[in-house]
Order: C-alpha cells, then sequence, then structure tokens
C-alpha cells in the first residue's frame, strides 16, 4: 500500500489566520482598545483574540431593535468564563464569582456544559480589575474560548471511588499543561511588564506555534459507569479503565463533536471513535501529539471544516492513528472493555468512599440566580461560607457540594431546606435530565430561545408525562437555540435545535449512555406541533416499552426513526 502523503488543505487561510498571525501571540491592541472610553464594544480583530483570553463581547439581543431605532450602538458587554479543570472550586472561590456577577455582572452566574462558571453582562471598564479578582483566587480565564485546547473535563462524581480524584489530577494536569505559553493575558490584563528583546517563536509556543489550532480543541476524561461528560462529544475522549481497584490507563477516542450548520451537509455531529489504549503517564504525550496533527493538518481556510472531526474523516482515522504513533513513538495498546450506564448526573445525598458526604443539587439549566420565590444565588453563598469541602460543577450544569463531613452535613442541610433548594426529586425525571444552552439574550448566534424557553416547555410536556405515568422515567432531553450544539443536542434522546423564533428541528434516538447520536424526526415546528408529537410518541413508549428500554432506543426498535447500519452515527 501506497502511504498516503498528509496535508493540511489547499486554499487561502482565513482572516482569523491573519489575526492570529499578526497579533504578535494574542496580544493585538487588546491593551489599548480595553482603554478606549469612546465605544463600550471593541473593533472584530481584538474580540476574535479575546476569545483566547477567556471572554467574547456580546451585546443584549433583547435591546438591539430599541437601541437601533434610537441609533445607539448595541448594548455591548462581555462575556468571561473561567478555566476550571474538572469542575472543582473552592469555597472561598466561589465567593468570588457570586460576588463579582454582582458587582460587575449581571448578577448572574451561569453553570456551563463544561464544567465551569460563565458571567455575563461586564462592562468593558469591568473586564480588567474582574479578572485580577478572578486571578487573586487562583483562578484565571485563559484559554476558556479560542482556538486552543479548552476547559478540561472529567466526571463529578466524587463518591465512587479514589480513582476519581486521581482522574480529576489528570484533568487538571492536561489542562495546565495544554495551556498557551504567550504572556500576553498577563500583560493586558495583570499589568505584567514585557520582557525586552523578542524570543525565538519556537520559545514562545513550542506546542502551538504562532497561529495556534486550526480551531477549539476539546478533551473530557470519563470514569465509566458515568459518562456523565459525554466522552464521545469530545475531540479527544479519555475512558478510565480500572482494574482491581487500580487505574491502569485510558482508552483513547478521537474525532467527536457537536456542531453543524443547518442545510450544509458538509458540517455534522459526530462521535468519537476509540482508537486504542494507553497508560496513566502516556496520557500527556497523547494529547500533546493528536494536537499537533490537527495543529498540522486542521483545515486553516474553512472555519466550518476546521475541527478535528473533519481532519479525521479527510485523512482517514487508521491514517491519522498511524500518524500519532509515529509521532509517539509507540504503539497504542488494543482498547480495553468498559461500560456506560448513562450520561446524567446523580441527585441529592450519597457517602463517598472516605466516609465524607456530597449532596448534587438540581439547577435548571445550570443558571444561579434570585427570584422572588427561589433564592438559589444566596443559598449557595450562605453555603459557602460555611462549606469546607469544594464545589464541583458537572457537565450537566448542575453542582454537587463535596467533601462534607459528617458534622458539616447536618449545617449544610439546615440550609438547603431553609432556602427551598431542591435534588430534583419533586420535579419530573426527564426535566432532571434536562440541558440547555445560554441563547437569547447574549449569545450572538442563537436563532430561537433555550434556557429560558425549555422549562417551560417542560411544564407542557410534563402533563403528558403525568397522564401516561412517565413522571420517574428518566428520558434525556436538551435543547439549543442553534445547531452548534452547546447542550450536546446530538446526545439527547429528545433534542431541539433552534431555527427561528419559536420554531425548532425536532431530534429522537439518542442512546440514554451517550453512545449513539439521535436522528432528525421533524423541521422547524414550532410548540403545538411538539407537543402533539411528543403526545403520540410518549402514549406509545407508555404501553409499549420492554423492561428497563430506554426511550431513546424505543423509537429506534418501533420504527420512529429509523437507525443506519453500524447503529452509532445516525445523526441526519
Ligand atoms: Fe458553545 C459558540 C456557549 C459548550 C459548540 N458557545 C458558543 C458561544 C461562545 C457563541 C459565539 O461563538 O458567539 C456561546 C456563548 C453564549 C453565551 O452567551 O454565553 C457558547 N458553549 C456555550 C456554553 C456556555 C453553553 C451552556 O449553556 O453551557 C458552553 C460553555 C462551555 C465551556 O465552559 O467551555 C458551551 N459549545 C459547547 C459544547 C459542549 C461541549 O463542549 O461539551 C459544544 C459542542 C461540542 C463541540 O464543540 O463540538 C459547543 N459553541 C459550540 C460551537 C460549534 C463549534 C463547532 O465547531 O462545531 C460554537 C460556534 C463556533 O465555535 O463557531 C459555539
Ligand atoms: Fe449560542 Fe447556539 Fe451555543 Fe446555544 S448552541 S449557546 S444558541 S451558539
Amino acid at each position: 500500500m501506497v502511504k498516503q502523503k498528509l496535508k493540511a488543505p489547499d486554499g487561502a487561510p482565513s482572516d482569523v489566520e491573519r489575526i492570529k498571525r499578526e497579533s504578535n501571540f494574542l496580544r493585538g491592541t487588546l491593551r489599548e482598545v480595553m482603554l478606549d472610553r469612546i465605544s463600550a464594544g471593541i473593533p472584530d480583530d481584538d474580540n476574535r483574540l479575546m476569545k483566547h483570553h477567556g471572554s467574547y463581547l456580546q451585546d443584549d439581543r433583547d435591546l438591539r431593535n430599541e437601541r437601533q431605532k434610537q441609533k445607539l450602538e448595541p448594548a455591548y458587554q462581555f462575556m468571561l468564563r473561567v478555566r476550571l479543570p474538572g469542575g472543582v472550586a473552592t469555597p472561598s472561590q466561589w465567593l468570588v464569582m457570586d460576588e463579582l456577577a454582582d458587582k460587575n455582572g449581571n448578577g448572574t452566574l451561569k453553570l456551563t456544559t463544561r464544567q465551569t462558571f460563565q458571567m455575563h453582562g461586564i462592562l468593558k471598564w469591568n473586564m480588567k480589575n474582574t479578572i485580577q479578582e478572578i486571578h487573586a483566587t487562583l483562578l484565571d480565564t485563559i484559554a476558556a474560548c479560542g482556538d486552543v485546547n479548552r476547559n478540561v473535563l472529567c466526571t463529578s462524581n466524587p463518591y465512587q471511588s479514589e480513582i476519581h480524584m486521581e482522574v480529576y489530577e489528570w484533568a487538571k494536569h492536561l489542562s495546565n499543561y495544554l495551556l498557551p505559553r504567550t504572556r500576553a493575558y498577563h500583560e493586558v490584563w495583570l499589568d505584567e511588564e514585557k520582557v525586552a528583546g523578542s524570543p525565538e517563536v519556537d520559545d514562545v509556543e513550542p506546542m502551538y506555534g504562532p497561529l495556534y489550532l486550526p480551531r477549539k480543541f476539546k478533551i473530557a476524561i470519563a470514569v465509566p459507569p458515568s459518562n456523565d461528560i459525554d466522552v464521545f462529544s469530545q475531540d479527544l475522549g479519555l475512558i478510565a479503565i480500572v482494574e482491581d481497584g487500580k487505574l491502569i490507563g485510558f482508552n483513547v477516542a478521537i474525532g467527536g463533536g457537536m456542531g453543524s450548520s443547518h442545510g450544509d451537509k458538509e458540517t455534522y455531529p459526530q462521535l468519537a471513535k476509540i482508537i486504542g489504549f494507553c497508560t496513566p503517564d502516556q496520557i500527556q504525550d497523547v494529547a500533546e501529539k493528536v494536537i499537533t496533527i490537527q495543529r498540522d493538518y486542521g483545515n486553516r481556510s474553512e472555519r466550518k471544516n476546521a475541527r478535528f472531526k473533519y481532519t479525521v474523516d479527510r485523512l482517514g482515522l487508521e491514517t491519522v492513528k498511524e500518524e500519532l504513533e509515529n509521532r509517539l513513538g509507540w504503539s497504542l495498546a488494543e482498547a480495553k472493555p468498559y461500560h456506560f450506564d448513562d450520561n446524567g448526573d446523580r441527585y441529592g445525598w450519597v457517602k463517598g468512599v472516605q466516609g465524607k458526604w456530597h449532596y448534587t443539587l438540581f439547577i435548571q439549566n445550570g443558571r444561579i440566580a434570585d427570584s422572588d420565590d427561589y433564592k438559589l444565588k444566596t443559598a449557595l453563598r450562605e453555603i459557602a461560607k460555611v462549606h469546607k469541602g469544594e464545589f464541583r460543577l458537572t457537565a450537566n450544569q448542575n453542582v454537587i457540594i463535596a467533601d462534607v463531613s459528617s458534622q458539616k452535613k447536618k449545617k449544610i442541610n439546615e440550609l438547603i431546606e431553609q432556602f427551598g433548594l431542591t435534588d430534583g426529586s419533586h420535579y419530573s425525571a426527564l426535566r432532571r435530565s434536562s440541558m440547555a444552552c445560554v441563547a437569547l439574550p447574549t449569545c450572538g448566534l442563537a436563532m430561537a430561545e433555550a434556557e429560558r424557553y425549555l422549562p417551560k416547555l417542560i411544564d407542557k410536556i410534563d402533563d403528558i408525562l403525568d397522564e401516561t405515568g412517565l413522571r420517574d422515567k428518566e428520558i434525556t432531553i436538551r435543547m439549543t437555540g442553534c445547531p452548534n450544539g452547546c447542550a450536546r443536542p446530538g446526545l439527547g434522546e429528545i433534542a431541539f435545535m433552534g431555527k427561528a423564533v419559536g420554531k425548532y428541528n425536532m431530534y429522537l434516538g439518542a442512546a440514554f449512555d451517550g453512545s449513539r447520536l439521535n436522528k432528525m424526526y421533524r423541521e422547524n415546528i414550532g410548540e403545538e406541533e411538539i407537543l402533539s408529537e411528543l403526545r403520540v410518541i410518549l402514549s406509545r413508549y407508555a404501553k409499549e416499552r420492554e423492561q428497563e428500554e430506554h426511550f431513546g432506543d424505543f423509537v429506534i426498535r418501533a420504527g420512529i426513526v429509523q437507525a443506519t447500519t453500524d447503529g452509532t452515527n445516525f445523526h441526519a
């Protein structure tokens, strides 16, 4: 067989490549434009660079039309995303985030689908002191967005075994090791003085180089039987393998991703495929070499085809594996058996292996806010004041109050009761298994509502669940305001992706354990049609399902949506 010569796609580099190239390692003119007081916004080139510092310029879309009518510039504000490997934060870090959200943000915190905090509504003149206060609490926002490796996820549950702690340490290590090395962040936000002279390019970014990656890159580590981080949706997914109570290594899966564009067949969600196994001390090398393959062969002219999943498809899985092994200088071992039960969270109190307690709190779509009748933000602040353990943010947008001693459990329980916090048990199991992305009003790409609408839609679906006796049946349901897939909708047993205001494409049939994508069932439908479709399908599920059969499996067996022959990747 003639060995394929690897190359990146031809074509002129995209404008973002020019911006990165001219940026002097992500500096651009950010330092200067953040001082300008004429506009609350920043130029587009700097906004592109800003992402690598963990922030986006946005505008409040609820106010867009009105401001346009009044000939005012959009209501510019920044979103800021923290880097929080494995989602672990201390109570004092929680308190700082809580205070900053009130002082400089819109008074809320968003727990994201990648286990971290986002703040919205920060004005330009408050950005620098916000980042400085985050830094002072030993957190940062470096590489939380942008064409680099993003926040590294790992299974949240700290109770099942000591392996979880070990895996968390690996997630933290990978996140730190794969950070950009440029001092741009320190200079722009933390007033670090620029070192004289200009070091050689390779010294500045030995792994990334001056152009960084063609696109964002995502890594997550799952500890079976929990797939709470949706390991197959990642560019690089690692599955912890435990034998005789010891972590012996990781199955390595590559080329997953959720995003697509409506009606564009050249873009699609895809599940990562397992290519082998490596030991714990090999994962740094594996991650680094996979990233350099994407750096060298990813598409730098078409950003919509630039994710690693497209590089893998273009070059072929086997070729990428071969290239990886060439770069490693050794071969991956054969993948080991593993089993996932689900991709959800386990709510309420559980006792961990070391005798400490952990409480998973249900947070609807990750939004921490106070309302007249539910003081969630205040409650978590009061808990953080007395809590001595950790907060663990989950990839399902919930939070675990973790590592609670038996003595402290009583106090935390009192606060849980005083503020009426919930583990979700009085809700339908479907609501507990729901996720929605931010969408309107802050996301510039949203075509429809998600976070603000899904709870209301579920109120109506709950009526159907009550009629059909399915209230306690766990069915994953996900909604996004566009097909970019931020709430990993391709892996919802039921999913909706925004098409236009009030209109969604409806998808059915993902696997309950996150191992099979769903398929488009109806296009561009509104609430009435969604509910009438669900009434028929859920009624059939209630009557015709086999014992223990999950909803996603049922819709395929019943022929409501068709699976492809390999059954793994059948997103329309
Ligand atoms: Fe996302 C872009 C929010 C997880 C795929 N995502 C965005 C932006 C920044 C919009 C933009 O580019 O202007 C959104 C900001 C909205 C806002 O107002 O806050 C946004 N993404 C989110 C969050 C906050 C959703 C949430 O409600 O939790 C999640 C933050 C994660 C984090 O902490 O890092 C979030 N985004 C995801 C995920 C899920 C995951 O990573 O596990 C995905 C699908 C997985 C994947 O990447 O394939 C995801 N976001 C995208 C995409 C499509 C990327 C693609 O190449 O296919 C975009 C658009 C883009 O990059 O051009 C995007
Ligand atoms: Fe915005 Fe679309 Fe992501 Fe939702 S899925 S946050 S609408 S980019």
